[in-house]
């Protein structure tokens, strides 16, 4: 009876009506007459569910049958957005859930707003890890997707007093009704203590560790729905409990507090998602949020997913992990323990196979944003995993002994462990050595990883060293965020691009057409329209319809340059001020920026106040005649940027050269029809290259620019002298103009940019003002703008995450095989 596939619900409006209501009735427990907007939440969730529940038996079934190797992508990240548009949309049901929710009398768009994204993510690292499962599944790859349950996200940012306020993402407060908690496949993860070594049967030495203390990690699964597929993956995060809830002889005792810590301290292991994104604290708690989820992650592969008798030897045939950063590198030496240690593998016999099952990719090019792990933290945290490493560092530098004989210097340079300022385990350095390859995330970026990163490495093992660059999903961030845009290309091209981004190419001719331009401005100014509409209720401010909407939304951070952009906002307004410009050949502008601090990153807190600071005095002064309104709508995320991007006329990618890895927002607002004003740098570049120069607003210094200027000694103060536009901005912003008049709170800010301006700021500020007055003129011109608008959608398709997928398997998971 039992054996047969699940059944769906039927695919109508009045099976689904009928599933709703049953999900309501039994599942909420309410009537629909007294259910709240979450209860309706809840229940449409649970329908979705139910549909898409026989693809994931059976997805799971076949899985188990086929044998093929799967994707163990290790992330401590995902930033998944809301769920249920993308699981209506996957299940092709978005139809029908409308039809069906507005004869239950409910509102659909109010049911939508009440579900609370996961944040599971900080920003880029975290979105791209969400990208690429939604790519394997609909790809139908064995992929699943591991990493940690947060009980809270990526923090809530307000502004009070202009200034960013923090507060806790409880985004589990209501329940969330796509995760399913198995406790049935809870797992035990050890820390601490020390280690041990005994004669085993045979008479060999052996290693063992006793921890000192453990904690139970339990799985929580998410469906990850192919597109119309029917496959359905699983993306497994893991929660950290203890393993009994009290201390029963001090609860006996009546000390209820003392009695409950062991509790908390094991569930403050999946408490809170770390919020910085570049600079790593070395923290220890940190450190054992990595182990437990790659603990766990392994331990759950290895015990619970293959087959019961598997001979270990053949792992790598079946598990290709890959390192989303360093982040779960302590996989490495956890896997060789579970061989050596545990399964009683000799030492070459292990190592063989573990530098076969993991490859590492690497996000970043700022030497602050490398992890170390002091030996000290390390040896007493993972007491045994530290004894690993060492022995896989010595080994490692016998083989660079052996490639380059007495070349002392390059074995210290090479060496896993850095003797300064402290003993520290550097963990880019056993990714690479563990690494069967090591990739970077945009063309630019994997040659600068070769020969400044990790140039040693290169030179020793030239074939580890690819590229894939970054993608996104064309499904969430195209099919859904851009219903209008959408279906002026299905009207056009037919619907193959969803799943076949390339496609996109087939609508190069109609930019030339009128009528193709006339509808794709209507579908900007409908997404401008509707961002306008959630903009009124959410913040009550105003987004000006008539304007130029220049977009820059991203993390804060230095080295992507909110200053320049703000510079020239002040720049603009400050010409107006002083008479230079005539108010009325001000192009009318809107400049919305969206970006979250880190909470223990001050100066990227002080570029946010600024920001708030002169938006507020820019916005009200009449002097600007309403021409230039600056928004900073609070807490941008990826529910925002659904809405944001669709809207945008200009795309701000505006880092120094060489020190964005690659940025995936660019690509999202090419896809949807913005022009990107930007930098050589990162993904900007392959943009260019695919787009063209007369359709991308390109200004600034490309890398070795930036090197050579630093060589040559970069004085900022000196454009600061020379450039009468540039002082004059600056000036106005010391003067306390935007501050009530108190020069002292924009000082931190003004003195960095004039002694030191890191990423060269005020160099960038003439050629960035330029590429703005190019902009104009194009924007100026609607069908020019309209036609390269269209030219970019046309010419980006190899941003599809699909592609980077087929490029990470042709290259790095299945070479050979795919
Ligand atoms: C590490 C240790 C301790 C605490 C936090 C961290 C940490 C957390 C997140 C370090 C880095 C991150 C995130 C980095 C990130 O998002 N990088 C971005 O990755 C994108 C996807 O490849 C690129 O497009 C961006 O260029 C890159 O900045």
């Amino acid at each position: 009876l039992a054996t047969g596939p699940v059944a769906s619900p039927p695919a109508t409006v009045d099976g689904f009506v009928r599933e709703f209501l049953d999900q309501l009735n039994f599942g909420q427990g309410v009537k629909l007459s007294q259910s709240t907007i979450n209860d309706q939440y809840m229940a449409l969730a649970r329908t979705v569910r139910s549909y898409l529940m026989a693809s994931w038996l059976e997805t799971g079934h076949r899985r188990r049958k086929e044998e093929t190797k799967v994707v163990g992508y290790l992330s401590a990240e995902y930033l998944l957005g809301r769920q249920l548009g993308n699981n209506l949309l996957a299940s092709d049901l978005q139809d029908i859930a409308d039809q069906a929710m507005e004869r239950c009398g409910i509102d659909m768009a109010a049911v939508r707003g009440q579900e609370v994204e996961p944040g599971l993510g900080n920003g880029g690292l975290g979105r791209l890890a969400a990208c690429f499962v939604d790519s394997l599944a609909t790809m139908d790859v064995a992929c699943i997707g591991y990493g940690i349950r947060y009980e809270y996200g990526i923090f809530r940012q307000t502004f009070v007093d202009h200034r960013q306020v923090e507060e806790p993402d409880s985004w589990l407060r209501l329940g969330s009704p796509w995760e399913f908690p198995h406790p049935e496949r809870a797992v035990q993860v050890g820390f601490a203590g020390h280690t041990e070594t005994y004669a085993d049967e045979q008479g060999r030495e052996r290693t063992r560790w006793a921890p000192a203390w453990q904690v139970r990690g339990v799985p929580y699964h998410y469906m990850v729905p192919g597109f119309r597929n029917g496959v359905v993956n699983t993306l497994r995060l893991w929660s950290a409990e203890a393993n009994q809830a009290f201390d029963l002889q001090t609860f006996n005792r009546g000390d209820y507090a003392q009695a409950s810590r062991a509790e908390i301290f094991a569930e403050n292991i999946s408490k809170v998602l770390y919020p910085d994104d570049s600079t790593p604290q070395g923290k220890e708690l940190r450190l054992q949020q990595q182990y437990f989820f790659v603990a766990c992650s392994l331990r759950d592969f290895i015990e619970n997913t293959l087959p019961r008798d598997f001979d270990l030897h053949r792992l790598p045939e079946r598990i290709i992990f890959q390192l989303n950063d360093t982040h779960p590198v302590i996989a490495v030496p956890e896997l060789m323990r579970i061989l050596v240690d545990e399964k009683g593998f000799d030492w070459d016999e292990a190592w063989g196979i573990t530098r076969r099952c993991f490859a590492y990719t690497c996000h970043t090019l700022l030497p602050e944003a490398l992890e170390v792990w002091p030996v000290e933290l390390l040896g007493r945290l993972l007491p045994r995993h530290l004894e690993i490493i060492y022995r896989i560092n010595e080994e490692f530098l016998l083989e660079v002994r052996e490639a380059f004989p007495g070349d002392e210097g390059r074995i210290r340079r090479m060496s896993i462990i850095a003797e300064q300022p402290q003993r520290a385990v550097r963990m880019a350095y056993l990714a690479t050595v563990a690494g069967a390859k090591v990739n970077g995330v945009a063309e630019l970026h994997s040659q600068l990883l070769r020969d400044d990163v990790l140039p040693d490495f290169n030179a020793m093992w030239p074939d580890k060293f690819t590229n894939v660059t970054n993608g996104i999903t064309p499904r969430r961030f195209l099919r859904l965020a851009n219903r209008k845009l959408s279906s002026l290309i299905t009207d056009t091209i037919g619907d193959g691009w969803v799943t076949d981004l390339d496609r996109l190419r087939e609508l190069e001719p109609y930019a030339n057409d009128p009528e193709f331009r006339r509808r794709f401005r209507e579908v900007k100014a409908a997404n401008k329209a509707r961002l306008g509409d959630l903009l009124q209720v959410r913040d009550g401010v105003e987004l000006r319809q008539d304007h130029l909407l220049d977009v820059m939304v991203k993390r804060l951070h230095e080295y992507k340059r909110q200053t320049l952009k703000l510079l020239h906002v002040v720049s603009v307004y400050e010409g107006v001020l002083s008479g230079r410009t005539p108010v009325e050949q001000v192009t009318p502008r809107t400049v919305l920026f969206g970006a979250k601090a880190a909470p223990g990153y001050h100066m990227a807190k002080e570029i946010i106040y600024l920001i708030n600071a002169v938006a507020a005095k820019v916005n009200t002064d009449p002097v600007m005649d309403g021409r230039l309104q600056v928004l900073f709508p609070a807490n941008y995320n990826v529910t925002l940027a659904e809405k944001v991007i669709p809207a945008a006329d200009l795309s701000e990618q505006i880092s120094l050269a060489g020190k964005e890895a690659s940025g995936t927002g660019n690509m999202k607002f090419a896809l949807n029809g913005a022009l990107t004003i930007g930098t050589l740098d990162g993904a900007n570049v392959e943009i260019l290259d695919l787009v063209g120069e007369d359709h991308f607003f390109l200004f600034g210094m490309t890398e070795p620019e930036v090197e050579q200027l630093l060589q040559r000694g970069y004085v900022p103060s000196a454009y600061y002298d020379q450039d009468p536009v540039l002082k004059a901005t600056i000036d106005l912003i010391g003067s306390g103009h935007f501050t009530g008049g108190d020069p002292g709170a924009v000082s931190a800010v003004l003195d960095n940019l004039l002694n030191h301006d890191p990423f060269m700021a005020l160099a960038g500020f003439h050629a960035y003002l330029g590429a703005q007055d190019r902009v104009e003129r194009a924007y100026a011109d609607p069908e020019g703008w309209s036609r390269s608008t269209i030219l970019n959608v046309a010419r980006c398709g190899f941003f599809s995450s699909d592609r980077s997928m087929r490029d990470y398997l042709d290259r790095i998971w299945a070479p050979g095989q795919a």
